[in-house]
C-alpha cells in the first residue's frame, strides 16, 4: 500500500528540499528575442524529420515573456526550489566573448523574483543549448569549447552566484554524448561512436575544470552535476545477460561516476571501446575528480538488458509503461540509489533533479486534467526516495520533472510531463491534479517544520 500523505511526509527530515524543475530551451520560446544567439537545438529542430511534430522551440512555452506569472504558479506550489538552466546562447550569444545584457537581465529576474518568494534557485549551466557557433568549431567533439565552457561558468558565477543555492554544470552528458552524437537522436545529431565518447570526456573535463576555476574565484554556493542513470538489470537470470547488464551499467553509469568519484575510467567498458576509446591527456582524471558538494540524479525507469542485444519489450511483458514507453519501476530508484552508496564510499548529498513522467491526460470539458496515473507515479518514486534514505542514502531533495508541459526534445509537444497543464494554443497554465496532490503533499511537510 502506497504511504498516505501525512505518512509519506514524515518519512523525510525538515530541511529535505522539495522543488519543481525544467530547463531553458523546453520552455523559454523568444529564440530570436534580444540579442539571443542560436543554439544546437534551434537548428536540430529545422532537420526534416528530427521532431516528431516537426515542430520547435521558438515559442515553446513562451516562459520569457510570461516569467512574472509562471514565478507566481512555482510560488503557488508551496516549493522550496526551482531548478531551471540558463541559455548559454541567450547571456552569450556566440559562445565567447561579448555577453548579452539582456539575456544576463532575464536571469537577474528570475533568481530575484525565486528569492523574493523565498524560493531558492538551482541552476543549470548546460542543458543542452550549446551556442551553435561554437558548433560550428566542433562543438562538444573539440577541447577548445571545455575552455570556452569554464569561461562561460565563471562569468554566470560572478554576476549570479552569490543568490543561487546550487550550481550545476552539465545535465545528462550520458545524453549529449550518446544520443547527441551516436546515436543521432538530439541535438547536433551526428552519428559516430568515437566522437561520443570524446564529447563524453569532453564533458567531464569541463566540469572538473569548471569546478577548480569556480571554487578558485571563491565559490559559495554549492556545486555540482546532474545525471541520468538508470540501474541496469538483466532481462534473464542467464550468465550472458548478467554480462551485458554489466556492460550497460558500466557505459550508462560508471563511465561517468568512476571518474568523478574515482578519477578513473572504468576498465571493462574502456576495453570494450577498443579504437573508440578517446583521446585523454595526462591530468584530466585528476581535474574530473573534483570533490562535489551534491550529485543530482535523474530518474525515470530501469534498463532491462539482454545479450541479443534487442530491446527487451516490457509492454509485450505486460509491464506498466508511461505515454513514453518507459516502464514504471519505481524500485528501481531505491536499487540505483544504494548501488551508489554501495560503489562510492564518500558519496555527496543526492537530490534527485528530475522525476516524473508522460502521460495522456484525460481533460475535462471544464478543462480540469484527471492526471491520476502521474499523481501516482510520483507518490510511489517518492517512497522509493524514502526507502534509500532508510537505508542510509544521504538524500538531500527531490525535484518534480516538470513544472509545466513542454518541449520534450525529439518528441515535439506530444508528450507532457508537467504537472500543470500548458494549452499551446492560448498558452494557458491550468494545474493538473498531480499539482492539487504536489500542494497539499508540500503543505503536510511544511506543516512538520512549523
Ligand atoms: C531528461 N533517454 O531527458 C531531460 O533532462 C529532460 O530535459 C527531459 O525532458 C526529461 O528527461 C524527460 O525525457 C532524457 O532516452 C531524455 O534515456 C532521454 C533519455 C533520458 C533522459
Amino acid at each position: 500500500m502506497p504511504d498516505s500523505l501525512q505518512r509519506l511526509a514524515q518519512r523525510f527530515p525538515p530541511d529535505f528540499l522539495w522543488g519543481v524543475a525544467t530547463s531553458s530551451f523546453q520552455i523559454e520560446g523568444a529564440a530570436q528575442k534580444d540579442g539571443k544567439g542560436a543554439s544546437i537545438w534551434d537548428r536540430f529542430c529545422r532537420q526534416p524529420g528530427a521532431i516528431a511534430d516537426g515542430s520547435h522551440g521558438d515559442m515553446a512555452c513562451d516562459h520569457y515573456h510570461r516569467l512574472e506569472q509562471d514565478l507566481d504558479l512555482i510560488a503557488s506550489l508551496g516549493v522550496d526550489c526551482y531548478r531551471f538552466s540558463i541559455s548559454w546562447p541567450r547571456v552569450q550569444p556566440l559562445g565567447q566573448g561579448a555577453w548579452n545584457p539582456a539575456g544576463l537581465d532575464f536571469y537577474d529576474r528570475l533568481i530575484d523574483g525565486l528569492s523574493r518568494r523565498g524560493i531558492r534557485a538551482f541552476a543549470t549551466l548546460n542543458h543542452w543549448d550549446l551556442p551553435q557557433a561554437l558548433q560550428d568549431e566542433g562543438g562538444w567533439g573539440s577541447r577548445d569549447t571545455v575552455h570556452s565552457f569554464v569561461n562561460y561558468a565563471r562569468g554566470i558565477q560572478a554576476r549570479f552566484g552569490d543568490r543561487l543555492a546550487g550550481l550545476t554544470t552539465h545535465n545528462e552528458p550520458w545524453v549529449m554524448a550518446t544520443l547527441g552524437h551516436e546515436q543521432g537522436l538530439f541535438a547536433p545529431g551526428l552519428k559516430c561512436r568515437r566522437l561520443a565518447m570524446q564529447v563524453s570526456h569532453h564533458l567531464l573535463l569541463s566540469h572538473g575544470l569548471a569546478l577548480q576555476a569556480l571554487r578558485a574565484d571563491g565559490a559559495r554556493e554549492p556545486l555540482g552535476i546532474v545525471l541520468n542513470i538508470s540501474p541496469c538489470e538483466p532481462a534473464t537470470d542467464s550468465p550472458e545477460d548478467r554480462a551485458a547488464a554489466r556492460l550497460a551499467d558500466g557505459q550508462g553509469r560508471r563511465w561517468y561516476t568512476d571518474p568523478l568519484f574515482k578519477g578513473v575510467y572504468p576498465e571493462d567498458v574502456w576495453a570494450d571501446l577498443g579504437p573508440d576509446a578517446p583521446l585523454v591527456q595526462p591530468g584530466d582524471l585528476a581535474a574530473i575528480a573534483q570533490p562535489l558538494d551534491y550529485l543530482g540524479v535523474n530518474y525515470y525507469t530501469r534498463s532491462l538488458v539482454s545479450a541479443s542485444g534487442q530491446p527487451v519489450n516490457v509492454k509485450a511483458a505486460g509491464r506498466p509503461v508511461t505515454a513514453m514507453d518507459w516502464e514504471i519501476y519505481p524500485p528501481g530508484l531505491t536499487h540505483l540509489l544504494l548501488q551508489l552508496k554501495a560503489d562510492y564510499p564518500g558519496l555527496p548529498p543526492v537530490y534527485i533533479t528530475e522525476n516524473g513522467g508522460a502521460f495522456a491526460d484525460a481533460v475535462d470539458a471544464d478543462g480540469t486534467v484527471h492526471d491520476h496515473d502521474r499523481l501516482d507515479y510520483l507518490r510511489h518514486h517518492i517512497a522509493a526516495v524514502a526507502d534509500a534514505r532508510d537505508r542510509g542514502v544521504p538524500m538531500a531533495g527531490y525535484m518534480v520533472w516538470s513544472l509545466m508541459d513542454n518541449f520534450e526534445w525529439a518528441s515535439g509537444y506530444a508528450k507532457r510531463f508537467g504537472i500543470v497543464h500548458v494549452d499551446y494554443q492560448t498558452l494557458a497554465r491550468t494545474p493538473k491534479a498531480s499539482a492539487r496532490w504536489w500542494q497539499a503533499f508540500l503543505r503536510e511537510c511544511r506543516a512538520r517544520r512549523a
